[in-house]
């Protein structure tokens, strides 16, 4: 038996760690067993790459060690964890992938999707979502809710425009991937979003 690789997409504070402990908690009443992760990190080293990558004192991080380091973690969480998990017959339930990538760096900071897409497929060989959930809300509504959860990381620093272009990147991949994307209006209430997921989780198992 194979599992299944869930990604759960979009930009700060839309709720996606919350609805990981939902789905993870609505697949495990299915006998089902999960392993919930993020990136970065997820894996004992690309926990420390996430430290680099979301410390906001010390060094500069310039764009292209950035874009690097977040496919080094990738490719750690993916060999050591992701692929063994999705092996053992597991669902693995990820806070955020590649998609991100091409949504923050892409998008937010301008590097060419195309050359991004050429290390993705690099580092994921043939590896991709069964399912993406995008929970899309304006930027304004997720920051403020990130803002009131409590502190903020280096990537939560930028200006409300980088993350207003987040947004549309993650739209364009979702018109462009209709075969794993589902789009979610999280903006919603809470239990209206729930109502959503177990919806499309639901056609997953099937
Ligand atoms: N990054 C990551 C890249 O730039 N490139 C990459 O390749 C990758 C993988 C990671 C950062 O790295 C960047 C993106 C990020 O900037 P992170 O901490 O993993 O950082 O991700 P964040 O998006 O910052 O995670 P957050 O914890 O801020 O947001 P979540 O998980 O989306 O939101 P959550 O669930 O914590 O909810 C936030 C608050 O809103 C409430 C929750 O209760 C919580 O208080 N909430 C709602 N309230 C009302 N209505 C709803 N529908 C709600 N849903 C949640």
């Amino acid at each position: 038996m194979t599992g299944k690789f869930i990604t759960i997409e979009g930009s700060e504070g839309v709720g996606k760690s919350t609805n990981i402990e939902f789905i993870s908690n609505y697949l495990k009443s299915k006998d089902i067993t999960t392993i919930e992760t993020r990136e970065p990190g997820g894996t004992k080293t690309a926990e420390e790459i996430r430290r680099v990558l979301l410390n906001t004192e010390g060094e500069t991080v310039p764009e292209i060690a950035e874009l690097l380091l977040f496919f080094a973690a990738r490719s750690f969480h993916i060999e050591n964890l992701i692929k063994p998990a999705i092996n053992q017959g597991h669902y693995v339930i990820c806070d955020r992938f590649s998609d991100a990538t091409i949504a923050y760096q892409g998008y937010g900071r301008g590097f060419d999707v195309k050359d991004i897409n050429i290390i993705a497929a690099w580092v994921q060989k043939k590896l991709q979502p069964d399912l993406t959930i995008l929970l899309d809300a304006p930027a304004e509504i997720g920051m403020q809710r990130a803002k009131n959860r409590g502190s903020i990381d280096r990537m939560e620093t930028e200006d409300i425009s980088f993350y207003e272009r987040v947004r549309q990147g993650y739209l364009e991949l979702a018109n462009e991937h209709k075969d794993r994307f589902v789009v979610i209006d999280a903006s919603q209430s809470l239990k209206l979003v729930q109502a959503e997921i177990l919806f499309h989780l639901d056609r997953l198992l099937e």
